[in-house]
């Protein structure tokens, strides 16, 4: 027999939304259903069930008011891409870089798994809206969980609750999320989208994009396939303001593979030197762009929390999220102090005597084990954030001046490239190398091609996905310039050359420099580079043969990063635009030609 919760203050209007959670309550036969209406004394009877259930471990109230931790099962820690499928009904809209299921075979495999699923468990039926309330961007979704702590970060993550409903009303345009845990079960683990049916079935796991279906399935893969349908962009990207000693502000969007660094470049601290300016954040990991009347991308961020990883974050690397996990942050897979404060690797404070690991065991510090898991997070909103943008809950967004791709690369990719024009610029995106991290399962550190940071993202065909990039030329009249960055270059022994964090500020300035016309650059046979005088290095010890190293464009190394795009842009298929192919053909004329004396490019 299932309830339905009265304490909800919300009404469903809607009357596809009834009867889809009828029609999963059938399938899953839960014992009681909750229609969570996002109020802060839903929160506290949540957070109330969640610690009766073990779910969450009250952290130290006095040190962390409204803070949490959660622990996972060992063996649900990342985003499981092997299990991640695209089920459209034909392979070839799906591409040659995604799991691809027929939508009958996803459907068959997984209802027996649902059947009585959430037999004696609850299911949160979780109401949200993608990007700010009353904006032409926003979308919503429903999410159905067993998981109440699924609930809860979806309740940081987004916009949750009677707004959502509100916005819905009687309509039936919405993105329909089924999550069940099976009791975290790896062998009943799939993470099925159906974007013709605009659903998400996801089973086996409670961890983090796998389960939280409004960031990675739904913002990303979803609606990614909705933005070539209906004309716009859905992208791994975070969003960052610059505000010059003038009082301009500029925004850049950005695109990093998981774990690279996005979350720390959207909180940026600025150097010293920087005192006149300020830095502000829109976005963390996800935008959503589509091009405005003036002709130029406008970006929003679709989420309203950030669900970030913890180690290595300190308050030298990035102090806004340090200072934002001060309060009403769930933490998942860090370290637990014996008075009950949180601890990982990279916090920049010894760890203290005493340390209860990840998986809750005692940490003996010689074990060689770490205490945080490495994809240990906090989920945070974003309303903790000090560097937060006035700008980040605004309807119409924010317009973007500069398009950033980046990855982590040890060897050839300059700090900084610029794009000679929009499809070289495409070209860049879509070549885009990162060696691999912890955020996923599977090897550490070994490069893969991750178009725009989106291989494991795209909804749909990355050819097809390639030229809906190429086709913004022709959308916008005003299109951002684009540029490539790498903060992770590394010299003959294995130490990083350029410091990274708040310094990356100083390639950044040339990049709006470079957008505004003042900047300069060398030409070069790959794009755009500035030479070491055209970066402002004020107050920074940087040895000038690190900087020349950092922005050496070795020919050699080009050979191999163009024989491999080539590799990439095989496996792409007969989908690859034709304008890709002929900019890879053109690099490679230009790199064989006999080395010219470097030409000042003005903007
Ligand atoms: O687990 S998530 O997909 O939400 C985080 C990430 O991989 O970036
Ligand atoms: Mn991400």
């Amino acid at each position: 027999m299932t309830s339905t919760s009265s304490t909800a203050k919300v009404q469903v209007r809607s009357r596809a939304l009834t009867q889809w959670i009828e029609e999963a309550s059938r399938l899953t036969q839960p014992a009681r259903i909750v229609l969570c209406d996002g109020s802060a004394e839903e929160r506290q009877r949540l957070i109330q069930e969640a610690v009766t259930s073990g779910s969450l471990t009250p952290l130290n109230q006095a040190k962390r008011p409204g803070c949490y931790l959660h622990r996972s099962d060992p063996d649900d820690v990342a985003r499981t891409e092997d299990r991640t499928f695209i089920c459209t009904p034909t392979r070839e809209e799906a591409g040659p870089t995604n799991n691809w299921m027929a939508p009958d075979e996803a459907y068959d495999r997984i209802r027996p798994w649902l059947e009585g699923g959430m037999r004696g468990r609850t299911m949160y039926v979780v109401p949200y809206i993608l990007g700010p309330l009353g904006s032409r961007f926003a979308k919503v979704g429903v999410e159905l969980t067993d998981s109440v702590y699924v609930a809860l970060n979806m309740a940081i993550m987004t916009r949750m609750g009677g707004v959502a409903l509100e916005m819905l009303g009687e309509s039936d345009d919405f993105n329909r999320g089924l999550h069940c845990t099976l009791g975290c079960d790896s062998k009943r683990r799939l993470i099925c989208h159906f974007p013709q049916d605009n659903t998400i079935w996801s089973v086996g796991s409670g961890y983090g994009g796998n389960a939280l279906l409004s960031k990675k399935c739904f913002a990303l893969r979803i609606a990614s396939w909705l933005g070539r349908k209906e004309g716009w962009y859905a992208e791994h990207m975070l969003l960052l303001g610059l505000e010059s000693p003038r009082g301009e502000t500029s925004y850049v969007a950005a695109a990093f593979p998981s774990a690279c660094g996005k979350t720390n470049l959207s909180m940026l601290t600025l150097p010293p030197a920087f005192s006149g300016w300020r830095a502000f954040t829109v976005g963390d990991d996800i935008a959503w762009m589509r091009v405005g009347a003036d002709g130029r991308l406008w970006a929003v961020n679709p989420e309203a929390g950030y669900f970030g990883v913890a180690p290595g974050t300190s308050m030298q690397s990035n102090p806004n999220a340090m200072l934002s996990l001060t309060h009403d942050t769930i933490f998942t897979n860090v370290a637990l102090t014996p008075d009950g404060d949180v601890w990982w690797e990279g916090m920049g404070t010894p760890a203290p005597q005493g340390l209860i690991d990840w998986r809750g065991r005692p940490w003996d510090p010689k074990s060689g084990q770490k205490a945080a898991h490495p994809n240990s997070r906090f989920t945070t909103p974003m309303t903790n954030n000090p560097a937060l943008s006035p700008k980040a809950d605004d309807p119409e967004g924010v317009p973007i001046s500069a398009v950033i791709f980046g990855g982590r690369r040890a060897t050839t990719m300059p700090l900084v490239l610029e794009a000679r024009n929009w499809t070289h610029g495409v070209f860049m995106g879509a070549t885009m190398g990162s060696e691999t991290t912890a955020a996923a399962t599977g090897q550490v550190g070994v490069v893969r091609r991750d178009p725009m940071a989106m291989l494991p993202f795209c909804g749909y065909n990355m050819g097809n996905y390639f030229d809906h990039w190429l086709r913004m030329a022709s959308l916008a009249p005003r299109p951002p310039r684009i540029f490539m960055v790498n903060w992770f270059r590394k010299n003959a022994d294995g130490a990083f050359l350029w410091p990274g964090y708040g310094e990356n500020m100083r390639v950044l300035k040339w990049i709006l420099g470079r957008v505004q016309g003042f900047a300069e650059a060398d030409q070069t046979p790959v794009g755009l580079v500035p030479r070491p005088g055209d970066l402002d290095l004020t107050g920074l010890a940087l040895d000038p043969e690190s900087l020349r190293q950092c922005l050496a464009v070795r020919p050699e190394e080009w050979q191999t990063e163009l024989e491999s795009a080539r590799q990439f842009f095989a496996k792409i298929g007969p989908t690859l635009p034709e304008p890709l192919a002929l900019t890879h053909r053109s690099l490679l004329s230009e790199l064989a030609k006999p080395s010219n004396p470097p030409r000042a490019a003005v903007a």
